[in-house]
């Protein structure tokens, strides 16, 4: 067997909407059951935002809290990641609400950019702002990259010493104003990597599970869930996040590599 594989869960985002599809949890009860679900299925992390209950993205403490406690009280051991990216137009400080207690992970944007017809903004002081405060916490951030410059910033927070071992690089590829989800793209930002570190990628949309299946080849992780793609066959909505964790444990199957335990 190969080496075993990270499967992480993002199990609702902050843009997907019930509108699209049914299966997107809003409450943290809901929230928390995609999650528990997700580890049964076999992710070792999940990756969690939140939503008011009338579906809009929330990073308030108390609804992070009651997830984080939910996932807790099902007896899932999961490893627990907080985005402290939420959705476009949240200032950094609402964004750190994320980071409460009982969480392991926190998400570390690497850079300003277009998001579809948005612009996600993590301008330099936001971004060492969110790593200090991650470290000051004693969470492991996961670097998300959306763009080659992007491992730029990665390479300037390890000399400057705001970021060190041991963290994640999470590739988010598919992102309308980020790079595509393509192999060839894959193959080159993880060429482009300051040091030797765990990577997975996050494909958007169809991208996702080819995606994974690139990166179960070159020897990286996969992130999957309805944050990221909705659909589990061409025209086909996924049941769930879980069901997505089932795809990929497949592809990880095929691949010879087993999902590694939280
Ligand atoms: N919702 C996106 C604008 C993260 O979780 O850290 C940002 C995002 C990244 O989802
Ligand atoms: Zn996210």
């Amino acid at each position: 067997m190969g080496e075993p594989v990270i499967i992480a869960a993002a199990v609702v985002g902050a843009e997907v909407t019930r509108a699209q599809s049914p299966a997107v949890p809003y409450t943290p009860a809901e929230i928390a059951a995609a999650a528990v679900a997700a580890g049964r299925a076999g992710a070792a992390v999940v990756h969690l935002h939140a939503r008011w209950p009338d579906g809009r993205p929330s990073q308030e403490a108390a609804h992070f809290r009651e997830i984080v406690d939910r996932i807790r009280q099902a007896g899932s051991e999961v490893v627990i990641q907080c985005s402290t990216g939420g959705a476009v137009g949240m200032s950094i400080e609402e964004r750190l609400g994320a980071l409460v207690d009982g969480a392991e992970m926190g998400t570390l944007n690497m850079g300003t950019m277009n998001f579809g017809d948005a612009v996600f903004v993590n301008a330099r002081p936001d971004v060492v702002k969110v790593a200090t405060r991650l470290r000051e916490r004693g969470l492991v951030p996961e670097c998300e990259v959306y763009d080659a410059g992007m491992l730029e910033t990665l390479r300037w927070l390890l000399e400057k010493g705001h970021l060190a071992q041991p963290y994640h690089v999470q590739f988010v590829l598919g992102v309308p104003g980020g790079m595509a989800g393509t192999e060839r793209n894959l193959r080159f930002l993880v060429e482009g990597l300051p040091e030797a570190v765990h990577w997975s990628v996050a494909g958007i949309g169809r991208a996702e599970l080819p995606m994974a299946e690139v990166a179960l080849r070159l020897g990286g992780h996969v992130r999957v869930g309805l944050e990221d793609n909705l659909f589990i066959a061409k025209g086909v909505l996924a049941t769930g996040s879980d069901q997505l964790v089932e795809a990929a444990v497949a592809l990880a199957g095929k691949a010879g590599r087993p999902p590694a335990t939280p």
